[in-house]
């Protein structure tokens, strides 16, 4: 592990919302007196009616229950869009960048404004009300943004499904929920490819026995797709009927705000139900103290809508505060590998949201790409989703941030509606590869396979004591899975199902999900760990490692190794790496087996479906388990075929 630090500027510590000593204060003040800290807080919405009550939150087994500001009224859409008309509806809200360098457009507050009263009152017109369900299934365009805000503005509940899922995900996601309107698009285009939305909905319509009442589809590309007489219709159409007034609902603070689905370990994904007042508070909170967001700054999330971070971080968080938000139709190495960088120089970007994933396989093209951009504008830089492994952080620290930017990464989870576990950049001292400390308000505690809350520098599993505004309220239709899922394990607390190790300074260090932890020889070790080594090697771009029965030691290491472009897979290379991760880490962290692999099964969200891996060092290969959510199922027959000292 790199213990190497950063310690925060000090024009960072001057300038930022909150220095360390500030951080402290605060922080104790959060844990303290959550009713006093929040109810403060709470204040940054804008509500109808303020609430009285603050937290009503209980763990306890068989009774979990989360409530908070649960009193007061409000709604997500004014809070995002009509608040902000007076002071800067003429401030962009939504920079727009299309997959093609061609094409991008800037949307005001006043027309966002616009837009969303007219899809809310298309949706009214079509019957939807407060509390009904809506699908959205549409590409990184403005119109996702509208459509969210649009159900919001009615308190509809909405759920969006990625682009990239297939019919039968699609199908699974909107009769679990029973939605009786889709909005998507005729299709998609990411890297110059066509997605064909609509057809996948009619596909995922055809396997509904209730069918949906309503399918409104936007076009994006022109391209002709089938529309059912009466139950779909174009968006533009639809829209030049209606006026661009549409009162915002009275919503409860514990009014559902969205559902969005998550896969579990086991069983069908679990819908995650977020609700209003809290979410929107924390949401809003987490993005300008974590990312320092100032007026006149530009900001960019990379994530896609369809995931939890586009939710808080790109639309819900940022609008709230009167940001200015960047939304990337495409992918990052189209045209070129200079895309992230060309988009920041052309829309001067000063703070910049993106995963481990995107880094490492930018930084396999190497450094000329960047260097060959300015940069100039950016100040801040955001990591989300899986641990940084060091050598990625100090890469996109040096060659991207010109050693000029901070690195936020922060910890977080579908179910916890914002950042738990982050740097401020004006307060931390970073270390890469740490997450490092709570923001307010959260309790984090390690504990150890029996529940024993290990204090100092321990490791552990990852456990949250306490509630946040931003928590997760239950599964949609099934609270008994909530409670079994995420308060079992440890009763009384928050499991988070990630494992974490907490270093002398008291920050926190996630290893990853606890079931990749493996047992080598009796010794625990983060797959997260072989990994950072393996990468940190000069040839190697991306390593994921799991556990294989071992006759031996229980379980032996297994790696899938991808090699940087150009590298030979030959047999020394292979001893090379086993002596590396010897060296780096210790001789019980040397892989037992290394498989060069081309590729790497991940979802369509950049996460290495380790499970998958699992499965093919267990040599398991008929019991892969779901592979839908394979960005590349091509991927897994090439490992089978390659898999090491096949049987
Ligand atoms: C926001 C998001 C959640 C899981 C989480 C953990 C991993 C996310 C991380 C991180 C280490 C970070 N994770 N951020 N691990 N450092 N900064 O990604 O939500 O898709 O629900 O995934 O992702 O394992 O438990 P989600």
């Amino acid at each position: 592990m790199s213990e190497k630090v950063y310690d925060v500027p000090s024009e960072w510590a001057h300038k930022a919302y909150v220095d360390d000593a500030h951080y402290q204060s605060m922080y104790a003040a959060s844990v303290k007196d959550p009713d006093a800290f929040w109810g403060e807080h709470g204040k940054r919405i804008d509500w109808f009616t303020p609430y009285t009550k603050v937290k009503n939150t209980s763990y306890d087994p068989g009774h979990v229950s989360i409530k908070w500001f649960e009193d007061g009224v409000t709604n997500v859409a004014y809070n995002c869009v009509d608040r902000h008309l007076e002071t800067r509806g003429d401030q962009v809200a939504i920079i727009w960048e299309g997959d093609s360098p061609d094409e991008s457009r800037n949307i005001t507050y006043r027309e966002l404004s616009s837009e969303v009263n007219k899809l809310a009152n298309v949706l009214r017109n079509r019957g939807v009300e407060k509390g009904d369900r809506v699908t959205i299934y549409l590409p990184m365009i403005p119109e996702a943004a509208f459509a969210m805000l649009a159900c919001a503005r009615l308190g509809a509940i909405h759920s969006i499904v990625f682009g990239g899922f297939s019919p039968d995900s699609l199908a699974g996601r909107v009769a679990d929920c029973g939605s009786k309107c889709i909005i998507t698009a005729d299709e998609g285009l990411r890297g110059g490819r066509k997605v064909p939305l609509k057809a996948n909905v009619d596909a995922a319509i055809a396997q509904i026995p209730e069918g949906v009442d309503h399918v409104i589809v936007v076009r994006r590309t022109g391209g002709k797709v089938d529309m059912t007489p009466g139950r779909d219709v174009y968006y533009d159409e639809a829209a030049a009927m209606v006026t661009d007034e549409c009162p915002a609902e009275h919503v409860n603070a514990e009014d559902p705000l969205f559902i969005l689905y998550t896969s579990g370990s086991t069983g069908k994904p679990k819908g995650v139900l977020h609700t209003t007042g809290g979410y929107l508070v924390y949401a809003s909170m987490t993005h300008q103290y974590i990312f320092d967001y100032h007026p006149g700054d530009i900001y960019w999330c990379t994530a896609d809508v369809g995931w939890v971070t586009g939710h808080s971080y790109i639309v819900y968080g940022p609008l709230a505060n009167g940001a200015t938000t960047l939304m990337f139709e495409g992918i990052p190495n189209y045209p070129t590998v200079s895309r992230f960088w060309d988009v920041i120089d052309k829309h001067k970007v000063s703070i910049f949201y993106t995963a481990p994933t995107a880094i490492r396989s930018l930084m396999q093209a190497g450094e000329e790409p960047v260097k060959r951009t300015s940069r100039a504008s950016l100040r801040l830089l955001g990591s989300v989703g899986e641990p940084i492994n060091p050598e990625a952080w100090e890469w996109y620290y040096r060659v991207v941030g010109e050693e000029r930017c901070p690195i936020v990464d922060t910890w977080w989870q579908t179910e916890t509606g914002g950042i738990l576990i982050t740097p401020l950049p004006g307060a931390t001292k970073l270390k890469p590869g740490s997450a490092t400390r709570p923001f307010f308000g959260v309790m984090p505690e390690v504990v150890d396979a029996e529940g024993k809350v290990l204090e100092g520098a321990c490791e552990g599993n990852l456990v949250i004591a306490d509630s946040w505004p931003g928590q997760m309220r239950t599964v949609y239709g099934d609270h008994e899975r909530f409670e079994q899922t995420y308060f079992s394990t440890y009763p009384g607390k928050y499991f988070t199902g990630d494992g974490c190790r907490r270093d002398a300074d008291g920050f926190y260090w996630i290893t990853g999900r606890v079931d990749d932890v493996i047992n080598v020889s009796g010794h625990r070790m983060g797959t997260a760990e072989v990994e950072s080594a393996l990468v940190a090697h000069p040839k190697v771009s991306e390593a994921a490692v799991v556990g294989f029965p071992h006759d031996i030691k229980g379980q032996g290491i297994y790696a899938y190794v991808t090699l940087m472009d150009g590298e030979e897979p030959t047999e020394e290379l292979r001893k090379e790496l086993v002596a590396w991760v010897r060296r780096e880490i210790g001789p019980i962290a040397s892989p037992d087996l290394i498989q060069f692999a081309p590729g790497l099964p991940k979802t369509r969200s950049g996460k290495i479906m380790r499970r998958i891996l699992r499965k093919i060092a267990e040599d398991q290969f008929e019991s892969l388990g779901d592979t839908s959510t394979l960005a590349d199922p091509g991927v897994v027959e090439d490992l089978i075929h390659n898999r090491q000292n096949k049987r």
